[in-house]
């Protein structure tokens, strides 16, 4: 299922990437302070890993992430340290700073829609929020909210938690430090993108500290909520604003009161549920074969985007062209 690579241990594998760690070629153990972060083809929908990769969308959402890395410098450190990565991985894989990383999902909302539309019709708050009312699936919020969840396990869904409950797992000073992350790079990511015609309804960022400025190993439990905020640094790490981990909507199709077109899925969304695909969503049974436009559509889309945002043709081997 997951890939071998050489000199690489795999550590874990989430639905539709891999986090190894590279082995000392004399030793073969583990290098310490660093992993290598891939991201596949694949893609998910409805709850499902297709059978059907898309070409290219590893290597996408890698260098859109590194994009990103940059538009956001000012506000965070990031965690990537090279991209001199193995060949059977080129243009979809990192090498990262081995961090502690903090267990908070870190979601920040511009738009309410998903489960942040659920919690305010049942409560008309988000995440302990009260929101202003007559808010519909779409809506653009008065100012983006905080609204965390859980780390759960492989194959379970995140559960939303309340600020207090993140100064709970982290401490008040480190919780104010993520928050204020957060939202401010949901900020800048609408204010960049937003010049070239996409919303960023919400999105989830994860970060680490440094174990050399906490004292500690790679291993071991942390007592967080002792560490003094203002001693570490908070690094971003995972994959920032991409498709995977935010809702992208095209701005021009922006239409409150209804469920939004999704700039990356809709178009293998709307295969998988139409006749055509004979699949029924409501069944325990695995999703087709996609066909070969739904595949080549969709990752039209994903190359779209980054070309959108970036204003930079799209290229799998994220290599400059040499000056002529
Ligand atoms: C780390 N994940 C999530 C991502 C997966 C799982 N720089 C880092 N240091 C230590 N740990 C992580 C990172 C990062 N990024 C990330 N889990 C741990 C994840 C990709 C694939 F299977």
């Amino acid at each position: 299922m997951t890939q071998q690579i050489p000199g690489h241990e795999l550590l874990y594998s989430g639905k539709v990437r891999g986090l190894y760690a590279p082995l000392d070629p004399v030793t073969g153990e583990q290098d310490g302070s660093r992993l290598l972060l891939v991201a596949s083809d694949r893609v998910s929908a409805y709850d499902h890993v297709l059978s059907t990769p898309i070409p290219d969308k590893g290597a996408v959402l890698t260098q859109l992430s590194l994009w990103w890395f940059d538009q956001l410098a000012d506000l965070a450190p990031h965690h990537v340290v090279s991209t001199d990565v193995p060949a059977e991985v080129a243009g979809r894989a990192v090498y990262v700073r081995r961090l502690r990383m903090l267990p908070v999902e870190c979601v920040a909302r511009a738009y309410l829609t998903g489960g942040g539309l659920a919690e305010y019709r049942a409560d008309g708050a988000v995440s302990g929020l009260t929101l202003p009312p007559g808010l519909v699936d779409g809506s653009r919020l008065p100012a983006p909210v905080f609204t965390p969840s859980t780390k759960a396990p492989v194959g379970e869904h995140d559960q939303p938690i309340s600020y207090d409950g993140v100064v709970d797992l982290v401490g008040a000073g480190l919780a104010d430090r993520l928050r204020d992350l957060t939202v401010r790079i949901l900020l800048r990511g609408n204010e960049i993108a937003a010049d070239r015609g996409i919303l960023i309804a919400d999105t989830k960022v994860e970060f680490g500290l440094d174990p050399a400025q906490l004292g500690t190993g790679p291993d071991g439990e942390i007592d967080w909520a002792a560490v003094d905020p203002d001693a570490v640094d908070v690094v971003l790490a995972d994959e920032v604003l991409t498709p995977d981990s935010s809702r992208f909507w095209r701005a021009d199709a922006w239409e409150p009161g209804r469920t939004q077109v999704s700039y990356d899925k809709q178009v293998l969304r709307d295969w998988l549920t139409s006749p055509a695909s004979g699949w029924d969503r409501a069944s325990d049974t695995p999703p087709p074969d996609l066909p070969d436009e739904v595949v080549t559509l969709t990752r039209a889309r994903y190359v779209e985007a980054y070309e959108s945002l970036t204003g930079e043709p799209f290229r799998p081997g994220g290599h400059p062209l040499p000056a002529p």
